[in-house]
């Protein structure tokens, strides 16, 4: 369904996101969003920082070439296009950064259910994923970025969550509240980093506060296959995941592939 009139008007007057983009089906909202982005040639200032959502993907994308599935009208399918000011390419995650801590904030908000970060760019309730988050470089000079959400609203794959099964009362699922709400703490958190020197490092120690993974006994898989667990330490300036792995509790930086919570020795 298209986007609430009412909804558009407000992202619109309210938020760096004037250009409000709705597609019934798509392949992904990345891809549109990075041929936006793309095609705004330089000599207009850069792209605009814009928003397409769709009720459907048909080729939903994740990360390291995994796909990204949800029923038709069931989940927020939303990508935006980021132009951010003051932020150097080698911290470039941030912005996978911000896009989580808005995305708390939204279901916060709209549902009650406060969902949990986990490192890189997973939500979480409990131990099952409730959105995750693919951002992708478009140009380093001006630093370009296409961030994509799935947010499941009222259905869910198999051991997966959705907000509809969180504890989040029925009305209050509207795809396009939980919009709303998204890019409005979007724009709020970018445009608090943006505003002086401190801002980004403001940024990120949010996310460490609110990241879930810092603490855990974890089971990190490289990019190769190799698998290990080792307790996740902190999350370094780079944004990289530190962990240390016995024995002798050697410390090193994780910066791809993938990190999931274990139940032992997990209390928080
Ligand atoms: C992600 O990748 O979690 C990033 C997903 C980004 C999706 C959004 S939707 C809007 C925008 N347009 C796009 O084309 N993409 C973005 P990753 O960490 O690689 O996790 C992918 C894995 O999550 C899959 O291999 C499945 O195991 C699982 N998965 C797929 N669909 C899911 C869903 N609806 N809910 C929970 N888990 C899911």
């Amino acid at each position: 369904m298209d986007i609430d009139e009412r909804v558009r008007a407000r992202l619109a007057a309210g938020t760096r996101f004037r250009d409000l983009r709705w597609l019934a089906e798509v392949d992904s909202t990345n891809r549109v969003a990075r041929d936006l982005a793309a095609g705004a040639g330089p000599a207009g200032g850069g792209p605009a920082e814009a928003v397409v959502v769709a009720d459907h993907q048909s080729a939903g994308r994740g990360r390291l070439g995994r796909s990204w599935e949800a029923p038709p009208g069931t989940a927020l399918l939303v990508s935006v296009v980021l132009a951010p000011r003051r932020l150097r390419l080698e911290r470039v995650h941030l912005l996978t950064a911000a896009v989580g801590l808005a995305a708390v904030d939204a279901c916060a908000e709209v549902t009650g259910v406060t969902p949990d970060l986990k490192w890189p760019n997973d939500l979480l309730v409990g131990d099952r994923k409730l959105a995750g988050i693919l951002a992708e470089l478009v140009t380093t000079d001006p630093l370009v970025v296409v961030a994509g959400i799935g947010l499941n609203l009222t259905a869910a794959p198999p051991g997966a969550a959705a907000l509809a099964d969180a504890g989040a009362k029925g009305q209050a699922i509207d795809r396009d509240t939980v919009l709303l709400a998204l890019v409005e703490h979007l724009d709020r958190r970018l445009a608090d980093a943006e505003a002086d020197v401190d801002g980004w490092d403001r940024l990120a120690a949010r996310y460490r506060q609110r990241c879930a993974t810092i603490g855990r006994e974890v089971r990190v898989e490289a990019l190769d296959g190799a698998v290990r667990t080792g307790r996740a330490e902190r999350i370094d300036r780079a944004g990289r995941i530190v962990v240390s792995f016995p024995p002798g509790g050697r410390e090193e930086a994780i910066d791809a592939g993938d990190v999931f919570h274990l139940r032992v020795g997990s209390a928080r």
